[in-house]
């Protein structure tokens, strides 16, 4: 008998593994692996390029397995493997977080380490609700997020969130959440590029929620500022501004939910940026590290900072909130070369350049059978069909895994097909992707 487990197991058997947010007796009788990645393409375990349209899940925007990034996280692993991360620093953390708020917009000047865009959103809300606690405001624990958003999988992000397959499992949630409504209308919005002209208004429901709940009993409002996860919702113009402008007057924080806008998603540093409207806290992950190591960052404003250090005694913790793998060194290893990458390639300026290539290409799908709306904003892409009567999300799974077998790799929500490249993806693959999508979305019955 082996005393070794790995002789034991049987490295064919994928009964053990229980895959999140997949079909997994679907995916196991046909599965799709992935053995390798480099720059644009992942390599398949039958030996494929395949194009990588989704760069990982919205996270790899600097390409797979840049070489920056992969030697400074060799260097850091056998530097120094963990670090206490309570009562404890390292230099790594500290460098990391002064780079980081120089590239945040406004007075975003604080950062907090976490693992997990989830981990982000929960660390948000609980940072917005002991803020106004602190500040004698503790009546304020309502939390206001919107229909259709999606921020993670934590209680907290479900209970706001606005997505019912995450939701309606899952038990009473957190009390006192209320929501705004989704920003999307395909009658007045479909085919545009960029930001709709209609819909500004919506924002006018933080109003009525305000009437019905009363502003000292809100603490914060968090919408995505472009919703990923639900298919590509791109919001109104003037509606941020709107959202802005409502929290300003009742006293309510911001919370922008940056995990997929951050890093260069939309042509600029951060959404906050791209719509120039400043959040009062701001989540991010997947793009800070390139999704070498897991990681997030939440932003938070000098008053938000302040009012911690400011309302707790000498000597005291200030927010009694944190993780084992807070500043992990080999995510800040990662962060680092990952901001060295995105500056030294000018990755948001190119990622800004080619977005009118890449909304072209997009919008030239039009026209093809089964498609209802096309909506671009950066390099992101939502093409939505029409779903097959009586089966929705069969035609979106279906050219997900055609586009697959042609050696291209999208993402279907349902059957939106979200399509969000690395930064650094070429004219010609930009063809490519959506050649492929084309033609087999003309194929699909
Ligand atoms: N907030 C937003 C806005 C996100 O897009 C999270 C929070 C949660 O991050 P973690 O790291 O906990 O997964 C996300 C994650 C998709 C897809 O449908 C999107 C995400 C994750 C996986 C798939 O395209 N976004």
């Amino acid at each position: 008998m082996s005393s070794s487990v790995a002789h034991d197991s049987n490295p064919n058997n994928l009964d053990a593994l229980w895959k999140p947010f997949s079909a997994n007796r679907q995916f196991k009788a046909n599965p799709r692996m992935l053995v390798g990645a480099k720059g644009m393409y992942y390599t398949s375990h039958d030996g494929r390029q395949v194009l990588d349209g989704t760069a990982g899940l919205w996270c790899v925007n600097a390409g797979h397995c840049n070489d920056h990034i992969v030697s400074a996280v060799q260097a850091q692993v056998a530097r120094m493997d963990y670090s206490k991360a309570f009562q404890m620093g390292h230099p790594a953390e500290f460098e990391l977080a002064a780079r980081l708020v120089a590239t945040t917009p406004g007075d975003l000047d604080h950062v907090f380490f976490g693992n997990s865009g989830s981990e982000a959103v929960d660390t948000a809300l609980k940072i917005a609700l002991a803020y106004h606690r602190l500040r004698g405001e503790g009546s304020r624990s309502r939390l206001i997020g919107r229909e259709k958003g999606y921020h993670g999988v934590g209680f907290g992000g479900i209970s706001v969130g606005g997505m019912v397959n995450n939701r309606k499992f899952f038990g009473p949630m957190l009390s006192g959440v209320d929501h705004l409504p989704a920003t999307y209308s395909r009658e007045h919005q479909a085919y545009t590029r960029g930001e709709p002209d209609w819909g500004v208004h919506l924002a006018d429901d933080l109003e009525r929620l305000v009437g019905l709940h009363d502003a000292s009993t809100i603490a914060a409002v968090i919408v995505e500022p472009v919703s990923g996860s639900a298919g590509v919702l791109i919001p109104p113009k003037g509606y941020l501004k709107r959202l802005r402008e409502i929290c300003d007057k009742h006293g309510i924080l911001l919370i922008f939910d940056e995990v997929i806008t951050g890093f260069g998603r939309l042509g600029a540093t951060f959404g906050a940026e791209y719509f120039d409207v400043l959040p009062d806290i701001m989540t991010t992950a997947k793009g800070l590290t390139n999704g070498t190591v897991p990681m997030s960052a939440v932003f938070v404003r000098k008053h938000v900072y302040e009012a911690f250090m400011d309302n707790s005694p000498e000597g005291a913790i200030e927010l009694f909130h944190g993780y084992t793998y807070s500043g992990h060194p080999l995510a800040c290893a990662a962060g680092l070369a990952t901001l060295d990458v995105y500056r030294d390639e000018g990755l948001f300026d190119r990622a800004a350049a080619m977005a009118p290539y890449w909304e072209d290409a997009a919008h030239s799908l039009k026209g093809t059978k089964n498609i209802v709306d096309i909506r671009t904003i950066g390099l992101v892409a939502g093409i939505e069909m029409e779903p097959r009567p009586g089966a929705p999300g069969a035609r979106g799974h279906e050219v997900f895994t055609k586009c697959y077998e042609a050696g291209v790799l999208v993402r279907a929500t349902g059957d939106i097909i979200a399509a969000s490249p690395p930064l650094i993806i070429e004219t010609h693959e930009i063809d490519k992707l959506f050649e492929t999508l084309g033609r087999i979305i003309g194929e699909v019955d």
